[in-house]
């Protein structure tokens, strides 16, 4: 990521049309009609009955191009925009307060709204309802230029650490099985993946977490090494979905179980033809799917 993407410049009555339009990289037609169908955003107008966008009125729409850009459908991420807008999260202090330790390039202290966050609202939603949303919205701080990438570089180590730790610090399995937790050939974007692995562990699983892009040569090596029963990928963008479902193609042959999950395989069409089980967007539930499956399997 680039240090800053384009800074929003100021504007006391907002930015027009065409200065949204180049900023966020979204044609003026599509920005009408999304107002036209959806309300989002509901734009100001000008004395002279322009529209005038606002701050917020920017990350709607971003937020609507994102979601759109993931493969969901424009009804329902414009829903999904709308409810954002209204809600606060209920976690928003942790949310904040981890955003300002990272603000402040301060990791001791992010670390630490992470530790009690999991004291007060336990390990599922310290990851799920503070440190995913948190990591979501330092990506909406870097591209509206509100903050560098050094704070979003910074904000993600001090995630990875405190997940690491609880991965290697957790309780001792007490299941059997082993899993491999791997990203595609082409993935960056770990957050997801590691998240996974520290609930399942915490649930009794033993979890071995392969990180980024792990070639599919070396994912079927990685089965057959421990000879894990299932394998968790995970693809972040779109250009990573061919590769990773590629990936679990070649380690079928194993008879591992399959599952699959993240952005690049949000929508229905993105999934045609990827072997195995899309685990969906709430890590507590896939958490308990693959858990109940790998049960399942040993019942029979
Ligand atoms: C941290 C980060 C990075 C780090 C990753 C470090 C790491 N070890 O993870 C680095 C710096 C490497 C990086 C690189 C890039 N990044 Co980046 N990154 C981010 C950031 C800030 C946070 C990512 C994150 O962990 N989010 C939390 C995730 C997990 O939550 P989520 O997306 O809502 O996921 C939900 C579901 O998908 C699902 N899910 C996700 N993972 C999993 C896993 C399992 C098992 C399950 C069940 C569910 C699940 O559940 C989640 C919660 O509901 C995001 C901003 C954002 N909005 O997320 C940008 C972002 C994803 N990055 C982006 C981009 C463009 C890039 C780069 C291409 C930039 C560049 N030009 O180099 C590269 C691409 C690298 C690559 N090929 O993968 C864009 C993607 C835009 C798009 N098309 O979707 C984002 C959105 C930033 C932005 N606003 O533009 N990035």
């Amino acid at each position: 990521m680039t240090p800053t993407a384009g800074r929003e410049p100021a504007h006391p009555e907002g930015l027009s049309i065409r200065e949204a339009s180049q900023l966020l990289h979204i044609p003026a037609a599509t920005i009408r009609s999304w107002e036209r169908r959806y309300g989002v955003p509901p734009i100001g107008r000008s004395s002279g009955g322009h529209r005038r966008f606002s701050p917020g009125d920017l990350l709607a729409l971003r937020q609507l191009r994102d979601e759109i850009s993931r493969g969901r459908r424009a009804a329902d991420a414009a829903a999904l925009v709308k409810a954002a807008a209204g809600s606060r999260s209920p976690h928003q202090v942790f949310i904040d307060g981890f955003l300002q330790a990272a603000y402040a390039l301060d990791p001791r202290s992010a670390d630490h709204v992470l530790e009690h966050a999991r004291g007060q609202l336990g390990l599922d939603t310290a990851v799920c309802g503070v440190m995913l949303p948190a990591m979501r919205q330092i990506g909406q701080w870097w591209e509206s230029g509100r903050c560098d990438v050094a704070h979003e570089h910074l904000a993600t180590e001090a995630c990875r650490a405190w997940l690491n730790r609880l991965l290697f610090t957790g309780p001792v399995p007490w299941q059997p099985e082993t899993l491999i937790l791997t990203c595609g050939p082409r993935d960056f974007h770990t957050l997801g993946l590691e998240s996974m692995g520290v609930l399942l562990r915490h649930r009794g699983w033993s979890c071995r977490v392969l990180g980024a892009r792990l070639p599919a040569g070396s994912l079927v090596t990685a089965v057959r090494g421990t000879g894990a029963v299932a394998v968790i990928m995970v693809s972040h963008l779109s250009v990573g979905r061919r590769p990773a479902a590629d990936a679990l193609r070649a380690v079928q042959p194993t008879g591992a179980m399959l599952f699959y999950a993240g952005n690049a395989f949000i929508s229905p069409h993105s999934r045609r033809a990827v072997p195995g089980t899309y685990l969906g967007e709430d890590l507590v539930q896939a958490a308990e799917t693959v858990g109940s499956a790998l049960l399942e399997v040993r019942r029979a």
